[in-house]
């Protein structure tokens, strides 16, 4: 399929620079390395001083024996699910393609990174230049900056993803299938080790039949599969939603900070595809016929090649549905925006939306780097206002208002000033802690009496979106009032610099960074966003698909 992009959607989705590299930290490497080889050597070690350990044959009985259909379904719904939220996972990490440790992410201090480029000190280089390009057969929907519809894909496949292994976890305990995966002793470890000598010395291991038992160390890798890299990659995904974040402080300061969070979210994506590349590879040399025939058909049948024809159509049947997904998302990117809006935008409206933002941060937690997005405004109207510091600027406020206004920023510092210290949560993937200072949306809010059918604040920028054109997003009347929403002239204790959005910017919190419009020229109130611009609610959600409500 011809994507037939237009010359500027080329240099943003498939630019000439479409190096991958892996760049690891050294020391991680080196620490990795001796892990596996401390490991992979005391094997050897113990097979070549003690010879292979013995194995016990099991002896538990009691277990529900066979695949019932629950298992089979669950199992190949899950598959289905993980490929499509892995696939769209990698697209997210390519458009910001550094993980941290530091909530700051400054150049330099990422473990892992997957591309080439040393960020320049000497010039502008935003986040949006940061991004990477990735393989449209790899990620969903692959290319350059697709973090919108990755999303989608994303968030819609999560609900069924999750509600398939609740499903699955509740029927396990629902009968006495839990034996088959929960370990029932501590002994089962010295016998997981005895098989992990087996195969790290290149010696198969005696396999019990899977149809009435796991072998030791493959009911332990289920086992932390279902139990801990699932749970933790739910709780990891959380942590990054900004409305959570910004409510629930505790949550990401479990994998250190929201950065770790995000690192930890990418271990256990590459934990999964480890997984499944070593469980493919033993079904297929554990006998292949047999264990096709436990997990599609629930028979222990040797002979019978219908479990390997049913396993290849499903895998067929996903490979299909990617080259669908892949059709959706550049012919009908505005069906995928609806139904995420109608499937998990409705979700946040009436949940985590309504969360108010508590600042928690101080002073020290200031990140010392903050990565700067946008295109700096270039009209003449901007450049001379900036060039005189805007003494000469008027922020007009009107629409469906009694009392339409047009303040200078004196009138705005008479307004009053509120400082509040918050994390900003990139789209991309990246964060950065700053003080704001400014005034409270409320404060103007109070200025101008809004009308009781406004419902809806949009914000005009001096400066343009990627494709050209101005600027802009809009906020819930609701969302303005909240605590921490600013009009901000001052970040970290100095006048707002023009790189970060002078003379004016938004922070609204429980949002992600697009919401948050620099530049700010002008402020109207309407009665929906969709008879703004395209109608989507804002200048990324027109021209990128973004979601208008912004709290994951
Ligand atoms: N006018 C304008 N405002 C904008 C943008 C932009 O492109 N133009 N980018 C948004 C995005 S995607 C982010 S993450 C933040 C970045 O703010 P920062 O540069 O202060 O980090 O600004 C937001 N406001
Ligand atoms: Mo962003």
């Amino acid at each position: 399929m011809s994507l037939n992009f237009t010359p500027a959607e080329k240099a943003v989705h498939y630019p000439d620079d479409r190096r991958f590299v892996l760049g690891l930290k050294p020391d991680i490497l080196i620490g990795l390395a001796l892990v596996f080889l401390t490991v992979v050597g005391t094997s050897w070690a113990q097979f070549l001083i003690f010879g292979l350990p013995e194995i016990q044959s099991p002896t538990e009985s009691g277990e529900s024996v066979g695949f019932p259909q629950w298992v089979r379904l669950s199992h190949w719904v899950n598959f289905f699910f993980l490929i499509t939220i892995i696939r769209s996972g990698l697209s997210i990490l390519a458009d910001h393609p550094r993980l941290y440790w530091n909530n700051g992410c400054t150049p330099g201090t990422e473990w892992l990174r997957f591309t080439p480029v040393k960020v320049p000190k000497d010039r502008l280089w935003t986040a949006k230049d940061d991004a990477r390009y990735i393989n449209p057969i790899v990620g969903l929907p692959g290319y350059r900056h697709t973090v919108g519809l990755a999303r989608h894909w994303h968030f819609i496949a999560v609900p069924f993803f999750v509600l398939n292994g609740l499903i699955f976890v509740v029927l396990l305990f629902n009968d006495d299938h839990w034996k088959k995966i929960v370990p029932a002793t501590f002994q089962i470890l010295p016998q997981a080790w005895a098989y992990f000598v087996h195969y790290a010395t290149f010696h198969f291991p005696p396999e019990p039949n899977g149809f009435y038992h796991y072998n030791p160390l493959q009911q332990l890798t289920y086992f932390a599969v279902i139990f801990v890299l699932a749970p933790v990659a739910i709780v990891s995904g959380m942590a990054m939603s900004p409305a959570i974040e910004n409510r629930f402080h505790w949550l990401p300061k479990i994998f250190g900070n929201r950065q770790g969070a995000r690192s930890v979210h990418f271990l256990v994506m590459a934990s999964y595809v480890i997984f499944l590349v070593v469980h493919v590879g033993l079904v297929i040399m554990t006998g292949l016929k047999r264990n096709m025939n436990h997990i599609t058909l629930g028979t222990d049948s040797e002979t019978s090649s219908l479990g390997i024809m049913i396993g290849a159509s499903i895998v067929g049947f996903t490979i299909l549905f990617a080259v669908f997904a892949h059709w959706l998302s550049w012919k009908k990117p505005r069906l995928l925006q609806g139904a995420e809006a109608t499937i998990n935008g409705n979700l946040w409206k009436f949940s985590i939306d309504r969360l108010q933002p508590k600042a928690y941060y101080k002073k020290e937690d200031i990140t010392p780097f903050f990565w700067p997005n946008g295109k700096i405004p270039e009209s003449r109207m901007w450049r001379k206002l900036s060039e005189t510091n805007f003494r000469d600027f008027k922020l007009k406020v009107n629409g469906l208002v009694d009392n339409p206004v047009e303040l200078s920023l004196e009138d705005l510092f008479a307004l009053g000033k509120e400082e509040s210290i918050t994390m900003h949560h990139c789209i991309q993937g990246w964060s950065g802690i700053a003080e704001w200072g400014g005034v409270p949306l409320k404060q103007l809010i109070e200025v101008v009496r809004p009308h009781p059918t406004a419902t809806t604040v949009v914000f005009y920028s001096f400066g343009e979106g990627l494709y050209g054109g101005v600027y802009y997003d809009t906020h819930s009347l609701d969302n303005c009032l909240k605590p921490g929403s600013l009009l901000a002239w001052e970040m970290n204790y100095q006048p707002l610099p023009v790189t970060y959005g002078a003379p004016l910017r938004l922070r609204v919190e429980n949002q992600l960074g697009y919401k948050m419009v620099k530049w700010v020229e002008r402020i109207e109130f309407v009665e929906s966003h969709s008879t703004v611009g395209k109608g989507f609610g804002g200048k990324n959600q027109d021209d990128e698909y973004f979601d208008l409500l912004a709290n994951t």
